[in-house]
């Protein structure tokens, strides 16, 4: 909670300086260092197999000074995600938060599928992206729109179907109103 607090206030005060400020105060804003990194432990279960519990670390970008405001380093917000158990890391922009979660092996290659949800410093619409490694690489082979507010796993909105597919269960605005639809996801 005391997280999604500052960044609010990031966001206001930040939406503030960019109506406000001139170019040069912005500029020299941005060049602002971090200073400190903030490293999530999750918990995935076994994904590659070896009956070891593996864990996602998901480092999340800080700002200069937490009752003032700045960018992320180099003026781009990005988190990255190592895994315990060796595999590539993943690297997002355009966030300053993460969930991870083990989807299964959707396409019974001995290595689970999981998903990606990125988040920004606001608001509720995102998107799971879901990943599969391949070659010793990490590929996307799906997104569904989802609210990502909810403190729930998002794993009750996913089923694994026969033929290396998913059905996920999307969250779309159709005229004002969020409306459930399913999407069949496939790993080619
Ligand atoms: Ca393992
Ligand atoms: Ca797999």
């Amino acid at each position: 909670m005391e997280n999604i607090t500052s960044y609010l206030i990031l966001l206001i005060l930040n939406l503030f300086f960019q109506n406000t400020t001139s170019q040069t105060v912005r500029d020299s804003i941005s060049s602002y260092k971090i200073v400190a990194f903030d490293t999530e432990k999750i918990p995935i279960g076994d994904i590659n197999s070896d009956k070891r519990i593996d864990t996602a670390y998901i480092k999340i970008p800080k700002f200069l000074n937490e009752e003032d405001w700045g960018d992320c380093k180099n003026g781009t917000c990005e988190i990255s995600i190592a895994f315990s158990c060796g595999f590539p890391t993943i690297n997002i922009g355009n966030a300053v938060a993460a969930t991870v979660e083990n989807i299964g092996d959707i396409d019974n290659d001995g290595t689970s599928e999981i998903i990606v949800v990125p988040s920004w410093i606001i608001g509720c619409w995102g998107q799971i992206r879901f990943l599969t490694l391949k070659n010793n690489e990490w590929k996307e082979f799906g997104r569904a729109k989802r609210n990502i507010c909810r403190e729930e796993s998002y794993l009750n909105s996913i089923k694994k179907i026969r033929g290396n597919k998913i059905k996920v269960i999307e969250e779309v605005w159709i005229d004002g109103d969020v409306v459930e639809k399913t999407k069949i996801i496939s790993i080619k």
